[in-house]
């Protein structure tokens, strides 16, 4: 079993600024959560991706179809924004889980909107860093059944 955990744009920026919200974590750190936490969940391989770039992402979900078993996915701003990573999300439908690391749901108005989580089965927020672990338990049980 292969997940793929897909991160957008500034979170590589993480541990920087604005650790109230996000944590004082940087992002080697959260590329070892999900790389420890997929071993410990039964997967074969656990690939991290990170870009600030909306087509790269498309592309990488796209690259995903028959390779992957599931996706994790965090958006970023893009949540908020992308029809075209909803689209790419509903093309190649693999089962995949939201996660945010800060509660989006007690943000901004703008913050309440996500197109991506039409395309997935579950939605994580406000966990922090360990979000992804729990996003990837989840992904396992799902494709367990
Ligand atoms: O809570 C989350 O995980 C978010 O997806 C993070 C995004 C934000 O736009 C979403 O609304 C919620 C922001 C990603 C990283 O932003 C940083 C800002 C300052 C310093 C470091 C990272």
């Amino acid at each position: 079993m292969k997940a793929l955990v897909i991160n957008g744009p500034n979170l590589n920026m993480l541990g920087i600024r604005e650790p109230g919200i996000y944590g004082s974590h940087n992002y080697d750190r959260l590329v070892q959560i999900c790389q420890e936490a997929g071993a410990a969940q039964g997967f074969d391989e656990v690939e991290v991706f990170q870009s600030n770039h909306e087509g790269s992402i498309v592309d990488k979900i796209q690259e995903a179809y028959g390779k992957v078993d599931g996706i994790v996915i965090n958006p970023a701003a893009y949540t908020h924004t992308s029809v075209a990573i909803l689209d790419a999300l509903k093309a190649v439908a693999i089962p995949a889980v939201e996660v945010h690391i800060s509660a989006v749901e007690t943000r901004e108005d703008f913050r309440q909107v996500s197109y991506a989580r039409l395309a997935c089965f579950a939605t994580i927020t406000g966990e922090g860093l360990q979000g992804y672990a729990h996003a990837l338990e989840l992904l396992r049980e799902y494709l367990e059944k």
